[in-house]
């Protein structure tokens, strides 16, 4: 295995409780995939034989970013959604008309699988280029046993082919396919029968479902995560986007990684979450793009410990973002998030709510996922908006060719 020394760097390490932890002239011990050691460069400890040595310039280095929801395979976009909305329809108005979700669903359906990859992973550059280095990806755009598993196998071969950790969810409970119109609990039944299938070929790390009025009842959602805990997957819930339906409460009886949109949570949902440890998600490119007025409870989930993550939610249909950074920024003006808040959930947060204990701050121990940025503060990374101030991304270990 080599060893190499990232020098030259200021570090965001994220160590502590709170606080960014910085160390000023700072350095990274990498071994293998993994951080061996990171500290100030000067008192680096002699007993780490060094193979390579590699000038950071002087840059401010963070964590690499996860981006912890994302809906990244589909086919077509639906911009004209956009304009019917401008017009006056709601999203509401939209998917119970038969549009919304059902048409990207069509659209997918008929797209080839190296369509779905080539766009998919042309979506997944973009987001790597500001700085992301661990990714999870929902089905939801196929709805059947077998359209689900394509979209689930390219989520893979896109985590093989791309340097970068793709994690995959499970999310065939997310609207109504057109064959099962009128029979939504069988439809749930058959959700239930394939995933044992979908497991067995390693294509699922979690399982989500979208509960609200326009989606799936708290009852059937129950269905689907009691089909989640025989085959022992982690759940996750799109829960309380719309409305209050009781799912986050739900979600935390099932031990949720996450919950996630949550503008409409109460009170009893924040304690439930907080006593299942679930992360709140939050995505303020949906909160944005669905012109939504009722932001999530932050400052409850605050005083209750509920940690909190930032994600895209990169979908066509309410929130077609490929920016982390410019959600970052959203977080603070429209969520009242700090600057560090931002990045804790674009980092270790949004890796707590994919399970993952590995990764999201630089301490030995972790894996060897950062960023390099041309700024001086780590606030700036919530500052600018609609510019990408990053310059080099590591993962695992390795440098990613631009
Ligand atoms: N909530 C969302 O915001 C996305 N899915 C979900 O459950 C929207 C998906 C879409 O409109 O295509
Ligand atoms: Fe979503």
């Amino acid at each position: 295995m080599t060893t190499t020394l990232w020098r030259n760097a200021r570090l965001v390490t994220l160590a502590g409780p709170s606080g960014w932890g910085l160390i000023e002239r700072g350095a990274i011990v990498v071994d293998g995939a993994t951080i061996a050691w990171a500290g100030v460069e000067a008192d680096r400890p002699d007993t780490l034989a060094i193979d390579a040595d590699i000038d950071l310039g002087g840059a401010l280095v963070t964590p690499g970013l996860v981006d912890c929801h994302t809906h990244l395979i589909y086919g077509g976009q639906r911009a004209n959604e956009f304009e019917q909305r401008l017009e006056g329809a709601s999203y509401e108005d939209i998917a119970r008309a038969g549009g919304g979700i059902r048409s990207t669903v069509a659209a997918t359906r008929a797209a080839s699988d190296a369509t779905l990859f080539a766009s998919a992973r042309d979506r997944a550059l973009a987001l790597m280029a500001e700085g992301v280095t661990t990714l999870e990806i929902k089905s939801g755009y196929g709805l059947s046993a077998e359209h689900e598993a394509r979209c689930l196998a390219v989520a893979r071969q896109l985590g093989r082919e791309l340097a970068l950790t793709v994690r995959t969810t499970c999310l065939s409970a997310h609207a109504l396919p057109p064959e099962y119109a009128g029979r939504a609990d069988d439809y749930i039944d058959a959700v239930c029968a394939w995933l044992p299938a979908l497991h067995e070929a390693k294509l699922v790390d979690a399982v989500d479902a979208f509960c609200e009025r326009i989606a799936f009842s708290v009852a059937q959602t129950r269905r689907v995560f009691e089909a989640a805990r025989t085959l022992g997957l982690p759940v996750k819930l799109h829960a309380e986007q719309l409305s209050d339906s009781g799912g986050a409460a739900l979600a935390a009886e099932f031990g949720a990684l996450s919950c996630e949109h949550l503008e409409h949570l109460g009170d009893g949902g924040v304690r439930a979450m907080a006593r299942a440890g679930s992360v709140a998600v939050l995505l303020p490119g949906a909160f944005y793009f669905l012109r939504e007025t009722q932001a999530p409870p932050v400052a409850a989930l605050r005083t209750a410990g509920v940690p909190i993550a930032i994600a895209t939610d990169h979908n066509p249909g309410s929130s077609p973002t490929l920016s982390p950074l410019l959600m970052l920024s959203m977080a603070c003006t429209f969520f009242r998030l700090t600057p560090e808040e931002s990045l804790r959930g674009m980092t270790m947060n949004a890796a707590r709510a994919l399970g993952l204990a590995d990764r999201g701050r630089l301490v030995a121990g972790q894996r060897a996922d950062f960023a390099a940025w041309n700024i001086d503060h780590p606030n700036e990374l919530s500052y600018w908006f609609g510019s990408n101030p990053c310059r080099r991304v590591v993962v695992g270990g390795v440098e990613r060719q631009a």
